[in-house]
């Protein structure tokens, strides 16, 4: 009889559009829990406050919710059309991270999961919660306990039929399911994903220091970017794939057929020189059901500009000199980076005497900075 649902649950998950499902019991990922208490006690989730926050919970389900008893974890295939890395070089243009340049996977996958969540409840006469990223749950090592992949040495689940490129949600159930079989690291000797990191945030393997990752730094963080690692940022405006794309499972990875998370022309290789422009509500209108929204139009622009002044395009100079009049203290002192790059030493120390009426301690650092 459990054996019936579950197959229908598969069905279900595949007619809804999960490209894959499995299922695990909730202490399947004790070890990982202890894992993650270590990488809190290293600092290692930086200013993510919410990633603290309630550390038992996130490390073991049934301290989220003490009647769980399966826990169906799912994937939904984002696989580019093209490759993420070559984007790269064409420094005038900004590069937006692929999980990024369609709609956000939050709003399309949780839609599906409550779908088959409302599908579940009704068939198991059971309770169900559902989850996708925002909430404290360990997607990965449940996935992992669940056979739709391994943890690979940069810390993302890796899967033998899509790569790197699954989007995971959760639905935890009080239905006690058959359970799958955990899937193995398949990693070997490999270790192309931490040698590409442009700033080496790999401490070690299968460990992250997320202060040092691109997306973190790019999406999380919200104050000035650390100068130590502007120049590794290159043109990456909105998080990182170094690491998944160079990912050589990759080869078995196929093309994701969900239109909404598709690439939007627009978002897949943009002017340096229009996002500049965007004011509030450009960017916004740019960005609408889009995942970059989140960190709004002054933390964007930020990174355009530190793109800017790695671009090594004079004719980008005089976007970041127009910033510099920005009301927001963050796009003032990116502009001022940038133009220590970009603008010729004579017109950088000419700019700089304008530095006096400056009244954010931040910014003014940056003009001294820039000097030096
Ligand atoms: C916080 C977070 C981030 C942070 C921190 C990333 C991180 N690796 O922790 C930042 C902002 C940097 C980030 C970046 C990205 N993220 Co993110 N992120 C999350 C979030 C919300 C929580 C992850 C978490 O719990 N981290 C805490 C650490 C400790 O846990 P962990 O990564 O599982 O670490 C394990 C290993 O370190 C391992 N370990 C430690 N020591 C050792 C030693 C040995 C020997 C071994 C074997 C293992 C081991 O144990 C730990 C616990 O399992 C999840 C969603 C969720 N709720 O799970 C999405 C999630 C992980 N992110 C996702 C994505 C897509 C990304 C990016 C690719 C986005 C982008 N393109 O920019 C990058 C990838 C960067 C990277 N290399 O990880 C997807 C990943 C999907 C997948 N296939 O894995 C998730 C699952 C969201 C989703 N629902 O789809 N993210
Ligand atoms: S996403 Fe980029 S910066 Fe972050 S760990 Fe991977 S390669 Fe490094
Ligand atoms: S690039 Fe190599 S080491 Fe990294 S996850 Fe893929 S197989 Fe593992």
């Amino acid at each position: 009889m459990r054996d019936d649902l579950k197959q229908a649950l598969i069905e279900q998950a595949r007619t809804l559009g999960f490209d894959c499902v499995g299922v695990t019991d909730p202490g399947a990922t004790a070890k990982a829990g202890q894992y993650f208490l270590e990488f809190l006690s290293t600092g290692g989730h930086g200013d993510m406050d919410w990633l603290a926050a309630n550390p038992q919970r996130r490390s073991d389900p049934r301290n989220l919710w003490a009647s769980v008893r399966s826990v169906i974890m799912l994937g939904v295939n984002y696989g580019p059309d093209e490759d993420p890395l070559s984007i790269l070089q064409q420094r005038s243009r900004g590069a937006i991270s692929v999980y990024a340049q369609g709609d956000d996977y939050h709003d399309v996958i949780k839609k599906r999961l409550k779908a088959l969540a409302r599908w579940l409840a009704a068939t198991a006469v059971c309770e169900v919660k559902v989850f996708v990223d925002t909430a404290a749950v360990m997607e990965k090592p449940l996935a992992q306990a669940a056979g739709l992949g391994w943890q690979g040495k940069h810390t993302n689940l890796v899967s033998r039929e899509f790569g790197s490129w699954l989007f995971l949600g959760a639905i935890f159930t009080d239905a006690d399911l058959p359970r799958d079989e955990p899937d193995t690291d398949h990693c070997g000797s490999c270790r192309s994903c931490l040698d590409i990191c442009p700033t080496a945030a790999f401490p070690a393997p299968y460990k992250l220091d997320a202060r040092r990752c691109i997306s973190y730094l790019t999406i999380e963080n919200k104050g000035p970017i650390p100068h130590e690692f502007r120049k590794a940022i290159g043109n990456r405006i909105y998080g990182c794939d170094d690491c998944l794309a160079v990912c050589p499972w990759n080869k078995f990875a196929r093309v994701g057929h969900e239109a909404k998370l598709s690439a939007r022309a627009a978002l897949r290789a943009p002017e340096l020189s229009s996002l500049a422009r965007l004011d509030d509500a450009a960017f916004r209108s740019l960005f609408s059901k889009s995942p970059v929204k989140r960190i709004g139009r002054d933390r964007f622009i930020r990174n355009v500009l530190i793109a800017i002044g790695n671009s090594n395009d004079a004719s980008l100079a005089s976007e970041a000199e127009r910033l510099l009049a920005d009301a927001s203290p963050i796009v003032r002192g990116a502009a001022v980076w940038a133009l220590s790059q970009l603008a010729g030493r004579d017109r950088f120390a000419a700019l700089a005497c304008n530095a006096a009426a400056e009244t954010d301690e931040g910014v003014h650092a940056e003009w001294i900075a820039g000097r030096s």
